[in-house]
């Protein structure tokens, strides 16, 4: 189950995808800590996260399978949706800007949450620990 607050312990490639995704040098430094917490409360296929960071805090609310609007931190703007894959969670959502799509699969492996991104062959992980 993803329930729970998940604190990010670790990144891997994560300053290469932002590049990638063309976040500038002074907002990649930044996010580098960011210090996000996501709080993920599953109630059958209906979602509530609250992700907070040193850049924001958000409510998001998405049900698996169903088309929803989502802005990162430096504001470019993605719709897509979760599914479940087994016991993972895929999400596939493309840009607004340039309609490139952005694929994330959280996954728990070892009692941690590892979020991997995927954008245009660049792929990064985003390892959280639970609180
Ligand atoms: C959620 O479940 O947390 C809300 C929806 C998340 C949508 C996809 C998140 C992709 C984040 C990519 C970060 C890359 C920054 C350049």
């Amino acid at each position: 189950t993803f329930n729970g607050t998940w604190k990010v312990d670790r990144s891997d490639n994560y300053d290469k995808f932002m590049e990638h995704m063309g976040v500038n040098v002074v907002k990649r430094k930044l996010a580098a800590h960011d210090s996000l917490k996501i709080i993920i409360q599953q109630d059958g296929n209906k979602f509530v996260v609250k992700e907070s960071s040193t850049f924001r805090t958000k409510d998001i609310e998405f049900t698996l399978g169903v088309a929803f609007d989502y802005s990162l931190a430096d504001g470019t703007e993605l719709n897509g949706s979760w599914e479940t894959d087994g016991d993972k969670l895929v999400g596939k959502f493309s840009r607004k800007d340039n309609g490139k799509v952005l694929t994330t699969v959280r996954d728990i492996v070892g009692g941690e949450m590892v979020q991997s991104y995927s954008y245009e062959g660049v792929d990064a992980k985003r390892i959280f620990k639970k609180e």
